[in-house]
């Protein structure tokens, strides 16, 4: 049922996200969208019209027999909410074609431009012309590359696949309207028999994987742009919108894959000539047929969908689908259960660019806390000297609300003791004007003020080059944990220090060493009954290849409970999905002595392993030089976001935002631009979801507001 898993993706269209610079939205992500399923699930009761359900080999495709409308979609429902078509993308398509067909064009698809609107004919150039790309795998394959001007046929064309002549052409229109053609030689494909093929369109390569056979390269002499403009334009499945050019043969899977090259995704395959990444579920398996090779058996397709009031599914109902028009869901009985393939929830849509918050210096962290009478409030940590400050949310929002000097700031937290809120913030000591000799920094707990309606120093902790406070309440009690990260230039594996509030003396006092090596962030968690608590131990002077470790309460102190190898630990974020409870480590970069660093390297989610109480590796996720993770849900889905700060070369680069898919674990489904990443934090403020990230190489933060429907 592995073909299963993408369907409900298919629906959710092509992530977006808005760079400030450009008018025009690049289409971006990388979710596999199903064409196919998305024309014949649009209504899961009956067959659309213009196709028939056909078999060959025992295997079911579909057959054109007119151009019908139902056959199209404009392009924007599914590549939402953006102009450009994406520039780099896969195209993952099962069809058979017959060695008889017709020597004239026939469109597997085409995405057309809208009508009535004039071609650019800028291009002076307007005859035909020819030549020969290199092939790179020294094969006998040809590829060749025409220009044709375009014209009354090609006019409308955006881009397209179709064969003619028995090959495949891929074509587009390039600049000044003029149609550029990829032709495929040498693929046998025209012999009647089924076959998987995986176009892959790079910035500067082509490839056309058959079968998962070695691929046919092309290096095409102009790169496929980055500004093919589809606004206004459809899909057409099957055709070209027309009567003439309509494809003959048997389509079975069709796949669009923006932002990468599938092939790995389906090969290798046990069953090359069928690999699936996505097929539309009416074709899924059927009872084994014997029917003979080349004979084509139409089949009865209305009785695979029922529509109505559920009923039970049994075995005999095996492999019948249900759409339930109350719930708008598509389910498949297995034999006992319905299993949903398709349901109308709230879901993430799309990221919008909501506020670009600039800042008086970098920022290191931002703490989110509400404050009675006041709101959403925002401490920064801000890199300079001047200081670090509070942000108020307003209609418009975050704007500055409080400066409060800090020294070499790296991170905020809050907590509440009775009706008071405190702050606390991590100074490193980044300007050590203050405090030469003794190379010991102070961090600062600062008060809420309710008469003066803004924060008051409270009291100052000895710590040393502070990378995070953690606050808890255990037995109400309140803690608060620093995590020091090293004591003068070079020792790192010093102690950090849990406080405890004493009631008496109104302050907080050490209550438990635990030494840690270049510690970076303590993460509070419980389970049940239990109190832990985490550390991300990321340099001891050596390596960064290091044990995390993972503490829990024991009368009154923590213990070890585990150690976690980790390589640069910056951060580790808890969070639970139903009853079962992760744990997500960020890893800067792998470094060993005075060799090479390491950026792109694996994070890990770890799943607590009740019964052997143990926390055990669920998910590698690759990751750069990541620095946090921020867990959220919306509705009923869970998501990741992860700051990757530097792949080696730069600091502007991609925070990937994950969705969790069940057995596959997290999946990603948005990329978000950033620059110098250091945190990511998730909010809502009336009714609305938003994520705010924070940048240690630009004075500015971003907040992104999260589209649902
Ligand atoms: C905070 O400090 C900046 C200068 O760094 C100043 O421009 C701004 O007015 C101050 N804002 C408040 C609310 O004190
Ligand atoms: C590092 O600092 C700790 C705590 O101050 C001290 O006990 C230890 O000896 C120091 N190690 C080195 C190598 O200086
Ligand atoms: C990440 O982990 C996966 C699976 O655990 C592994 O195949 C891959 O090589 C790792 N990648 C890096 C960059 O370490
Ligand atoms: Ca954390
Ligand atoms: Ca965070």
């Amino acid at each position: 049922m592995s073909t299963l898993i993408f369907v409900p993706f298919l629906l959710l269209g092509l992530r977006v996200t808005e760079t400030a610079t450009e008018t025009w939205r690049q289409c971006t992500g990388s979710l596999p969208l199903d064409l196919l399923s998305f024309v014949l699930e649009r209504d899961p009761s009956k067959l659309v019209p213009g196709v028939h359900m056909k078999q060959a080999s025992g295997v079911r495709g579909i057959h054109f027999s007119s151009p019908d409308t139902a056959l199209s979609f404009p392009s924007s429902q599914i590549l939402v909410n953006c102009d450009l078509f994406p520039k780099e993308f896969s195209i993952v398509l099962t069809l058979k074609v017959t060695d008889s067909a017709p020597k004239g064009n026939e469109y597997v698809f085409s995405l057309m431009g809208p009508k009535g609107r004039p071609v650019d004919q800028n291009d002076g150039g307007g005859s035909l012309k020819s030549n020969k790309e290199p092939s790179i795998t020294g094969e006998e394959q040809h590829s060749q590359k025409t220009r044709v001007k375009s014209n009354g046929e090609h006019g409308r064309l955006i881009l397209g696949l179709k064969f003619s002549g028995k090959r495949l052409h891929f074509l587009y229109k390039g600049h000044g309207g003029v149609v550029e053609h990829w032709v495929f030689r040498g693929t046998q494909l025209a012999d009647s028999q089924w076959h998987t093929l995986v176009l892959a369109v790079g910035s500067h390569h082509v490839k056309l994987t058959v079968d998962c056979s070695p691929p046919v390269e092309i290096i095409p002499s102009r790169p496929f742009p980055s500004d093919l403009n589809i606004q206004g334009s459809r899909f057409h499945i099957g055709s070209r919108g027309l009567w003439k050019g309509l494809f003959s043969g048997l389509l079975r899977q069709l796949v669009l894959v923006p932002g990468l090259d599938a092939t790995h995704q389906i090969c290798p395959s046990s069953d090359p000539q069928l690999a699936a990444l996505s097929v539309p579920p009416l074709f899924l398996d059927l009872p084994a047929t014997g029917a003979d090779d080349r004979h084509v058996n139409t089949y009865e397709t209305e009785a695979r969908v029922s529509v109505g009031l559920e009923k039970s599914c049994s075995e005999q109902l095996q492999g019948q689908l249900w759409f339930n028009p109350l719930k708008k869901g598509l389910y498949l009985c297995d034999g006992t259960v319905w299993i949903t393939v398709l349901e109308d929830r709230k879901r993430l849509d799309y990221v919008l660019e909501h506020q670009v918050l600039t800042t008086s210096s970098e920022t290191h962290d931002i703490e989110l806390f509400q404050v009675p009478g006041m709101g959403l409030m925002a401490a920064m940590a801000h890199r300079s000297t001047s200081g670090s400050a509070v942000y108020l949310w307003t209609k418009t929002g975050f704007q500055l609300y409080q400066n409060i000097s800090t020294n070499g700031a790296l991170a905020w937290r809050h907590f509440s003791m009775g009706n008071k809120i405190y702050l606390v913030v991590s100074n490193s000591g980044g300007d050590r004007r203050f405090n030469k000799e003794s190379e010991a920094d102070f961090s600062v707990i600062y008060k809420w003020s309710k008469r003066r309606k803004r924060f008051v120093q409270f009291q100052t902790l000895q710590t040393h080059c502070a990378r995070d406070w953690e606050a808890f309440n255990i037995d109400e009690h309140t803690y608060l944990a620093v995590a020091n990260h090293r004591q003068g230039d070079k020792n790192h594996t010093i102690d950090s220090v849990i406080y405890r509030w004493n009631r008496l003396s109104k302050s907080f006092e050490v209550h438990q060493m635990l030494q840690t090596s270049g510690a970076y962030d303590w993460e509070f968690f419980t389970v049940g009954p239990y109190y832990f608590l985490v550390v991300a131990n990321a340099f001891d002077g050596v390596t960064t290849s290091l044990d995390s470790v993972i503490y829990v309460w024991v009368n009154g102190n923590f213990q070890v409970f585990q150690k976690i190898k980790t390589f640069c630990a910056t951060d580790w974020e808890m969070f639970q999905i139903d009853s079962r409870v992760f744990l997500v480590v960020a890893n800067g970069h792998r470094l060993h002595g005075n060799g090479p660093s390491q950026y792109t390297i694996n994070s890990t989610i770890y799943e607590l392993d009740m019964s052997a109480q143990l926390f055990v590796r669920f998910q590698d996720i690759v990751t750069y030089s990541a620095v946090d993770w921020e867990f959220f849900s919306l509705g009923q889905e869970h998501f990741l976001v992860v700051a990757n700060s530097f792949n080696g070369e730069s600091y502007s680069l991609n925070s990937i935002l994950y969705r969790w898919q069940g057995y596959e674990g997290f999946v990603p489904v948005h990329w978000l631009p950033t620059i110098g990443c250091s945190d990511w934090e998730f909010f809502s403020a009336e009714g609305e979801s938003y994520l705010i990230y924070s940048s240690a190489k630009a004075p500015l933060s971003k907040v992104f507001m999260l589209k649902t429907y």
